[in-house]
């Protein structure tokens, strides 16, 4: 057992020591496609890239909120809501019955632009955190009066990634109290921050049993415009959602018992973390872990658009695939682990518990 746990810290140490270094780099320029599928696209290695978006017109134009709000004066976009900017997390039920912690969905309408605006700009009017964002192509469908202020694609990174158009192109308008929680995603991400700064947190594919996957029962915020609250309700059937159990920024009440909840996290290398500013992309390469935070520009948000292009389901997608099954305890529900040192986590067996599960 401590030998696999030692096997696996030998992993996260030679990747990073022999391709992903210690930092995240970067280039001052947009990189030929064969330099960014050479560097960054076959080694699976992220880098930031300025001066690649300096020709968009929506640089100098979408920091001007007024301008948004009349060139989408007709348009009607999603709108994410939540009680704390914490959509697609990790929530305690109230009632606990069997599962103590359930996978949270955002309360999700369909608003006129000006209003949702004014909902991300004003939190403390209603109560509430919204977050302009539909990772479902929402930047053609909702938001093509915008389409001439940027490209439709980043040409460099459509040649390198085989020549066809990315899959998805999504807009993000938040504050300050929107987080998004440690996941990964089956796509090449090419994020552009036109206004303002975002944080993330980034971890490997190599490094997946670090972030204790588990199984949570789905819900979804429900909130009443009348009574200005939310309602947290399971989904009924119960369907359950595989996600990352670690908090990175912990509040100093729980941290004790994060901490020891997730040892191989907290004890483990420190997540990659990088600011990218306006007028820069970072490319994060599929299957990465991320956390992302967001600081806002003088007029109270923080605007980006990403590019989803599909990834290669390759050999290291079949290598990913094998690390993570290795890990079988981390996929079951119910699985407290508080109660188990680093050793038992990377060995618990899933027929065991599954079993324990059924007493
Ligand atoms: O900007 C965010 O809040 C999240 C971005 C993200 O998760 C993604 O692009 O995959």
């Amino acid at each position: 057992m401590e030998k696999k746990e030692s096997l696996l810290e030998g992993l996260w140490g030679e990747v990073r020591e022999l391709s992903l270094g210690n930092r995240i780099q970067r280039l001052d320029s947009a990189p030929s496609p064969l330099q960014f599928l050479r560097d960054y696209v076959s080694p699976n290695k992220p880098c930031i890239i300025s001066n690649a978006i300096s020709h968009w017109p929506a640089l100098t134009l979408w920091p001007n909120l007024s301008y948004l709000s009349s060139t989408l004066s007709n348009s009607i976009v999603s709108l994410h809501l939540t009680p704390d900017g914490h959509a697609d997390s990790l929530v305690p039920l109230e009632n606990p019955r069997k599962e103590e912690t359930c996978f949270v969905s955002a309360h999700m309408e369909r608003v006129p632009f000006p209003c949702a605006l004014d909902l991300v700009l004003n939190p403390e009017r209603k109560n509430l955190v919204a977050y302009l964002q539909q990772q479902n192509n929402c930047f053609q469908e909702e938001y093509s009066a915008l389409a001439s202020d940027c490209d439709a694609h980043i040409p460099w990174a459509t040649e390198a990634l085989g020549g066809c158009l990315p899959e998805a192109v999504n807009l993000w308008i938040g504050n300050h109290l929107s987080e998004t929680s440690f996941h990964k995603d089956h796509y090449e991400n090419l994020y552009a921050v036109v206004s303002g700064e975002k944080q993330f947190l980034l971890l490997p594919p190599t490094d997946v049993h670090r972030m204790y996957i588990r199984d949570y029962p789905a819900a979804q915020y429900s909130y009443s415009g009348g009574s200005g609250e939310f309602r947290l309700e399971l989904e009924k059937p119960m369907r359950y959602v595989p996600w990352c159990s670690v908090n990175p920024y912990l509040p100093p009440e729980t941290k004790e018992i994060e901490m020891s909840k997730f040892p191989l996290y907290f004890n483990g290398p420190k997540p990659f973390h990088c600011t990218v500013k306006a007028g820069e992309i970072l490319y994060l390469p599929s299957m990465w872990f991320h956390h992302v935070r967001q600081s806002p520009d003088d007029n109270g948000c923080t605007i980006a658009i990403n590019y989803w292009y599909d990834m290669q389901f390759d050999i290291k997608y079949a290598y990913f695939n094998f690390l993570q099954s290795i890990h079988c305890g981390s996929r079951l529900m119910n699985y407290d682990a508080s109660k188990c040192t680093i050793s038992d986590a990377l060995s618990v067996d899933a027929t065991e518990l599954e079993a324990e599960e059924a007493n």
